[in-house]
């Protein structure tokens, strides 16, 4: 399945909530945004910005994706305000159990289509 802006919303957006370091965000969301289905997802960055905001990254610098080695990532040309979820070590399936890292970083972003938008999280860094 192609990737979707519908589908990066989903895995990364959280506009409406502050960064939060509460240690159980990650562990509600991953569950809540269908990331534990079937397996647990290792890595993943939600984003507390709003949408406009992450769209707009579509038009800053473009790069090549660390990931898939395509031409369409891009730096956004400021920090933002992210959440980082990462498996435990410990973590059993279907108990997925993570660590939640608040931050503040560029993230980088692949978008695609027309309109051109995010689908995919590259990195932050
Ligand atoms: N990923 C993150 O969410 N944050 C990172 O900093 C690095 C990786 O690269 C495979 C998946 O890892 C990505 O899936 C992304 F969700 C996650 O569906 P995606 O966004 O392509």
């Amino acid at each position: 399945r192609k990737p979707s802006a519908e589908e990066f919303k989903r895995q990364h957006m959280d506009p409406d909530s502050p960064p939060n370091s509460r240690p159980t965000y990650c562990n509600r969301m991953m569950r809540r945004q269908g990331m534990t289905k079937g397996s647990c997802k290792r890595v993943n960055t939600f984003v507390h910005e709003s949408w406009a905001t992450v769209k707009a990254i579509c038009s800053q610098r473009q790069m090549t994706c660390k990931t898939t080695r395509r031409n369409n990532c891009h730096k956004s040309s400021s920090t933002l305000h992210i959440t980082e979820c990462r498996l435990k070590g410990s973590s059993k399936y279907p108990n997925c159990d993570y660590t939640t890292t608040d931050s503040q970083k560029h993230i980088i972003i692949a978008c695609d289509g027309n309109p051109y938008v995010p689908v995919h999280f590259d990195a932050s860094e």
